[in-house]
């Protein structure tokens, strides 16, 4: 009752502003309207697809062009093709039982190295579980993606991880989880860090579109936005979230679409277009770092390989589907063909290119299947300074239980 009392006494707020007959409630823009219609999703509906080169690698619009000489041409197009032979091989190396999962990036080739081509070094990179040609580019050697998806020794997350769940300091690329969006609000909270410091430095945080549909997805991209934070979004929509295709995962236009409702400038792009890659990351960045603001790329393109060594796409999509976008439009073939049109590369290059890109990984992964793994005491370092009671005990019981079956494990393969 007093409650109520005390309202009653309460006198009424003073306007500041004049009244105007447009609608003065905070948090909206706007005009008032006697039409009772309820905005539309087909609002934002058919975002276009930028590109520059066309199927054929032809250059549709020259003043798009970004006019790389041939040796930057020639090094996406050995960064594109090294990534997918160490892909075919390390698939392979899965399916003959020498490592235990592997998650191939066929088709998606073009959206890595477009990208990472337009940042700068120190930019940091969050990512997903397939973006591991951005690392490529950035210069981790073969040597390193093998020790990781071996768990050897020499792995820099001593062999603490499953495959292909890359890191590296050094390089500005933080190491990979598993557990979906994981990395996007971790993104935005460096990006707005990175801003505080005034550096420079912009953050870019790739996902799938599946990964998108995420709690977190969402309160990466409102605190990014709200915060004003220097963070490029890169989503590669590949089609599928494993089995779910994207006609299953949104209504909606697509990643671009939801942009406008975070209040991000959004752009959808061709992904088997490298150039149109380039250019639209390269100007999110410019963007993102002067105007310290977030920008959204979807980045179209199409899951060529199977989800991971988990997965036979066989049982939820036509061998056919598969077989168009290897065929008529893939973003290794397109560069190929502005390439060979431009007499920058010939089919003898590509030969002997190809025997040198599988030589490098082949001996990569030999040398990988040399080394020792690493010590078992790695296992509990690293987290805590000082290991906890509860952890002293376990190590102490794993030590117990390797001694007394020592004959059912390869202990002579560990690190002394
Ligand atoms: C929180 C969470 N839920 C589910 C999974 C299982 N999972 C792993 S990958 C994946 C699909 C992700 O699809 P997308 O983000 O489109 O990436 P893509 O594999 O297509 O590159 C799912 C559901 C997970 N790792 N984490
Ligand atoms: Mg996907």
């Amino acid at each position: 009752m007093r409650v109520f009392a005390n309202i009653a006494c309460t006198e009424a707020p003073v306007l500041q502003q004049p009244l105007t007959d447009r609608p003065q409630f905070p948090g909206a823009s706007g005009e008032y309207t006697d039409q009772l219609e309820f905005v539309e999703p087909d609002v934002t509906a058919g975002i276009p697809v930028y590109r520059v080169m066309g199927r054929n690698g032809e250059i549709l619009a020259p003043s798009e062009d970004p006019q790389f000489p041939q040796e930057t041409v020639v090094d996406f197009y050995k960064n594109m093709t090294l990534f997918n032979t160490m892909d075919r091989i390390l698939y392979e190396s899965q399916r003959q039982g020498r490592i235990a999962f592997y998650a191939t990036n066929f088709g998606e080739e073009g959206t890595h190295v477009g990208s990472a081509a337009a940042l700068d070094p120190s930019d940091l990179v969050f990512s997903q579980y397939r973006e591991s040609g951005v690392l490529l580019y950035r210069g981790f050697p073969l040597d390193l993606f093998m020790a990781q998806c071996y768990a050897n020794a020499d792995d820099l997350g001593k062999g603490r991880q499953m495959p292909v769940h890359y890191g590296s300091k050094e390089l500005n690329f933080v190491t990979i989880s598993s557990t979906l969006a994981t990395q996007i609000p971790q993104a935005v909270g460096a990006a707005y860090a990175v801003k505080q410091a005034n550096s420079d430095r912009a953050v870019i945080c790739y996902f799938g579109e599946g990964a998108a549909s995420e709690g977190d997805a969402h309160a990466g991209l409102l605190f990014s936005a709200t915060l004003e934070c220097p963070i490029i979004f890169f989503c590669r929509n590949n089609g599928y979230a494993i089995s779910t295709p994207t006609s299953e995962q949104y209504r909606g236009d697509g990643i671009a679409g939801r942009g406008a409702g975070y209040g991000i400038p959004s752009i959808r792009v061709d992904g088997n277009d490298v150039f149109a890659i380039y250019n639209v990351t390269k100007e999110a960045r410019r963007r993102a770092v002067t105007e310290n603001r977030p920008f959204l790329i979807e980045a179209m393109t199409y899951r060529v390989g199977h989800h991971s060594t988990s997965d036979d796409s066989s049982t939820y999509r036509s061998m056919d589907e598969v077989r168009q976008w290897e065929q008529r439009d893939h973003p290794i073939s397109r560069l190929q063909r502005y390439l060979t049109a431009r007499g920058w590369w010939s089919e003898e290059q590509e030969e002997a290119w190809r025997k040198e890109a599988q030589q490098q990984v082949m001996e990569a992964l030999l040398k990988a299947e040399g080394r020792p793994k690493p010590h078992p005491d790695l296992l509990f370092t690293d987290a805590y300074q000082d290991l906890p009671p509860n952890l002293v005990k376990q190590r102490e019981a794993m030590w117990r239980h390797l001694g007394e079956y020592k004959s059912h494990y390869p202990l002579d393969l560990y690190e002394e």
